[in-house]
This record gives C-alpha cells, structure tokens and sequence, in this order.
C-alpha cells in the first residue's frame, strides 16, 4: 500500500507528478496545510515538521522530498526513472535530485524574501550561481541530467515552473521556457496538473481566495 501525504499547489506536486509517471496505484491523503488553524497536530507522527510530502509505502514512511523521489524510483524500478547503482548517470541524477531542494529551492526563497546576506555563510550559496549552474546543465541537456526523463525532471521542472511562472522570482530566459515546454508536454504532467487543480479548487483556502478575486 502506498499513500501520498500531499498540499495542492505546494512543493509536494512534484512528488504527485513523479507518482503519475511512474503509474503506481497510491491514494492520496490530503494534508491541509492552508487550513485555518494548521495542520492536525497528530500529522507530526508521519512528518516532524508538519510539512507536506510525505509517504507511507507498506508501512515505511519517508519524508524530504530528495528521499521521497530517490525511494520511489528506486522501488519502481520498471518505469525506468531512475539510473541504476553502478550506471555513471547516477552520480549526476543524485546530484541534481538532492540540489533542487539543498540550493535551488533555498536560494531562490532567500530571493523572493528579499534577503541580503553572506553567500558564503549559506550552503546554498548565491542565486546568481544557482542560476548560473541549471542554465549550463540545461543548455547542454534536453533533460536534467541528459537525454532522457529521469525522476530528476519532477523535482527540477516543478521548482523553475512554479518560481518563474507563479513566484516571478526564476529569470525568464529561453533555455528555461523551452525546458519547461517539453516537460509540460508530457502526457503525466497534464494529468497531474489536471488532479492538483481539481484538489486545489475542493480547499477552502483557494476557494475564498478566488471568490474574493472574483
Ligand atoms: N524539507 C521539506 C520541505 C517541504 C515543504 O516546505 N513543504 C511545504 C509545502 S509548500 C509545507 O508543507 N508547508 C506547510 C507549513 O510549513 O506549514 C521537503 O523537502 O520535503
């Protein structure tokens, strides 16, 4: 049994289009973390920090995001997302994978914050070198570590589609929105899409929200 702990429109969509593309059976337990009054405390037992994703495969829980996505590829291995141990691609999968959220995701809320600091007083470092560094991989690549989809393309593609298109906070160069178009191609990515707007639009949150909007 495999259940997925997810937020609509939050950093644990990746983690949903990554479930869809490995087209594993899983059910969804939705974890309000915009509900008025907080996420149910008793969540903590899956997840310390109360945060969404998180999941529970036949009993093994697993939370962060970077573990989530290496456990899940690992374990449908028929969905080919995942380099094997012994492949060469998976010293660079595991890279990319586990920058997304120790570089990428940091350095670009320290940007949407408006935070001044010492990059070398940060592991995440600067967002100009972040930057810098998914637009040479991705000049050279038509996928995050290459030529083919890995697991990798959920977590890299949702973070520079929802921090360029939503945030505003990512540089909109083209090498991004080509990268984001051939992902947002996928069959997986518009389903999922399809799923987490239909679950987003079912939350009280977004529905004042739009309401109020409209
Ligand atoms: N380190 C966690 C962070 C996940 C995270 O930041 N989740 C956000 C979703 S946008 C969350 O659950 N926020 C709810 C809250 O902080 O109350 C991971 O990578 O899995």
């Amino acid at each position: 049994m495999l259940k997925f702990y997810h937020a609509p429109w939050s950093r644990s969509s990746g983690t949903f289009w990554l479930l869809e593309e490995l087209g594993v059976d899983y059910e969804i337990e939705h974890v309000d973390i915009r509900a008025e009054g907080g996420v149910p405390e008793d969540y903590r037992s899956i997840q310390p920090n109360k945060k969404v994703p998180a999941i529970e495969h036949d009993g093994i829980v697993v939370t962060e995001r970077a573990a989530i996505c290496t456990y899940l590829a690992d374990a449908f291995p028929q969905a080919g997302l995942a380099p094997a141990i012994g492949d060469p691609s998976r010293g660079p999968y595991l890279t990319w994978l586990v920058y997304c959220d120790a570089v990428f995701d940091p350095a670009v809320a320290a940007r949407a914050q408006g935070w001044e600091y010492r990059c070398s007083a940060f592991s995440f470092g600067s967002f100009e070198d972040m930057v810098a560094n998914v637009e040479k991989q991705l000049s050279r690549n038509e996928y995050a570590i290459g030529d083919r989809f890995t697991a990798v393309d959920t977590q890299l593609a949702s973070g520079i589609h929802y921090t360029l298109d939503v945030l505003k906070v990512f540089p909109d160069r083209p090498v991004f929105r080509d990268y984001l178009a051939r992902m947002q191609d996928r069959p997986k990515f518009r389903s999922f899409m399809e799923k987490d707007q239909a679950m987003a639009m079912a939350t009280p949150f977004f529905q004042k929200q739009f309401a109020d909007d409209a």
